[in-house]
């Protein structure tokens, strides 16, 4: 039996409305009990009320666009070949000095593409088989090869629900080569699940309460936790590139994108993509009361991400590709003492625990919220942010939906690749053959990170399509 006191956890339930959760608790078995008691004793539950209000009245406020206006401050773009050129050298020359960390965001569900493993482990169908991990490990390997072999530390956040699984991934293929002390696992935290209307925590088992991870802005607390903010410090880095695990085009510690916050002066950067269309699911970046931020795809108006100007182009346009720039002074200083507790609701299909079947219930439709920090909530505290306006062809390929979907797929995600493939050996003066759609072309990120160094290979040459370099 546990030490920990069940009376005082069930008066602590009890006093914030939430006593159900011992509905089942003496039919449980001794070892069932401890588990509920140990969950139950990590959970805050005294915060859980505020939370979800916090959350009900930002969400709110999101609806009175008054308050948000269109992105006003300067805008590079890596269609300037003086901009890439001059921030790709000043990034090399960071990477270098081993002053660039790289940070993948990898604690979250796979929901939407059905796949239950970490999505970094996810074979995206290629025929190399690489996965979501592998494609940025390897980038990785050549970008140190292209920098002296400079030490650029990745970090990984995961969440409890894969973290394990994720560390063995990695162990049985020796790091993609990586060194093993220059890639550090940490994990974000976990939140309760909870009924909408009147924030009860749901069931998913008589001993077990349905957790989630706390959103991707659980980055900052839990970086401070963990102790890898002050890894970090120790190994002398100064600037952190922050990005999702599912876009398949990810360059990894992009020497453009971190030489070019550099040369700005910023402590903040964001890496955009143009909107294919209003309701892309991407956030978009704005200003609130003429401070930058990002208006989530999930929260903003119809009018707002419908708006054009007088040319017919979108107003708010300029799109999230969750891939962002930190100078790690702004992190220690400015956003680690402010972290608030603003968290939003997403609405999501929870599986419960069913009294009348007594049975965990995975339902078709949203019956619960998931409480989620945004990482970009703290973009207002930056005092010079970045932004980067990059080529979506290049730059952003996420991989969300099940096989089969027409966009944002395993299978858009291969096309991508492998037409940026082709555009590389074309550019690299290679002349292709064959039915350039008859199958996946790929160069290995271990033969090129972005395009470069492809001349020896195919400059002069005729490459048959479908390639593998
Ligand atoms: C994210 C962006 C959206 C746009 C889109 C592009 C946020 C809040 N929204 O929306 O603006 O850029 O991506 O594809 O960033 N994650 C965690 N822990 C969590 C939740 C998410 O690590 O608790 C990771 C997740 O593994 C992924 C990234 O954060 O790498 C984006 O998360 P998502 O899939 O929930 O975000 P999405 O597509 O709704």
């Amino acid at each position: 039996m546990t030490s920990l006191d069940e009376a005082k956890i069930r008066a602590r339930y009890e006093a914030a409305g939430q006593g159900h959760v011992f509905r089942y608790f003496e039919e449980l078995s001794s070892n069932e009990k401890d588990v509920l008691l140990q969950q139950l004793h990590d959970i805050q539950v005294e915060k859980l009320a505020s939370l979800l209000e916090a959350a009900r009245t930002d969400s709110l406020s999101n609806d009175h666009t008054q308050t948000i206006t269109p992105f006003s401050k300067h805008v590079g773009r890596t269609t300037d070949p003086n901009v890439v050129q001059s921030a790709y050298s000043r990034g090399i020359e960071a990477l270098s000095q081993g002053q660039v960390a790289a940070l993948v965001l990898a604690g979250g569900q796979g929901t939407r593409l059905g796949f239950d493993g970490p999505k970094g482990c996810y074979d995206i169908g290629l025929p190399s088989g690489k996965t979501l991990f592998q494609l940025l490990s390897e980038r990785l390997c050549k970008l140190k090869c292209l920098t002296s072999d400079a030490s650029i530390p990745f970090y990984i956040m995961t969440s409890p629900i894969n973290h394990q699984e994720t560390v063995d991934y990695f162990q049985q293929h020796e790091y993609f080569g990586l060194s093993k002390d220059d890639v550090l696992f940490f994990q974000q935290g976990m939140l309760p699940c909870l009924t909408e209307d009147d924030g009860k925590i749901i069931m998913e088992t008589p001993s077990t309460v349905a957790m989630a991870p706390d959103g991707n802005g659980g980055i900052y607390p839990s970086l401070q936790q963990s102790g890898m903010m002050d890894d970090m410090i120790q190994r002398g880095i100064h600037y952190l590139h922050v990005f999702s695990i599912d876009n398949a085009l990810t360059k990894i510690a992009d020497p453009t994108f971190v030489g070019y916050c550099i040369q700005q002066n910023a402590d903040c950067g964001n890496k955009v993509v143009w909107k294919v269309g209003p309701h892309e699911k991407v956030g978009v970046i704005a200003e609130k009361d003429g401070t930058p931020c990002v208006v989530e795809y999930s929260e903003i108006s119809t009018e707002m991400a419908e708006r054009v100007d007088d040319q017919g182009r979108l107003v708010f346009g300029a799109g999230n590709i969750c891939n962002h720039f930190y100078t790690i002074d702004f992190l220690r200083d400015k956003v680690m003492p402010n972290l608030g507790t603003l968290y939003h609701i997403a609405r999501k299909k929870i599986p419960y625990w069913d009294e009348s079947t007594r049975q965990t219930v995975t339902p078709e439709t949203n019956n619960g919220i998931k409480l989620e920090s945004f990482i970009f909530d703290i973009f207002p505290f930056a005092e010079r942010m970045a932004i980067l306006d990059t080529e979506r062809d290049e730059e952003f390929s996420p991989v969300k939906n099940a096989p089969g979907s027409d966009t944002d797929s395993p299978d858009t995600a291969r096309q991508h690749l492998s037409q940026q493939a082709q555009k590389w050996v074309i550019a690299a003066g290679g002349t292709l053959t064959g039915n350039r759609d008859s199958g996946i072309c790929e160069i290995s990120p271990l033969t090129s990170y972005g395009g470069e160094g492809l001349d020896e290979l195919v400059k002069g040459k005729t490459i048959e399509c479908p390639f593998n370099l």
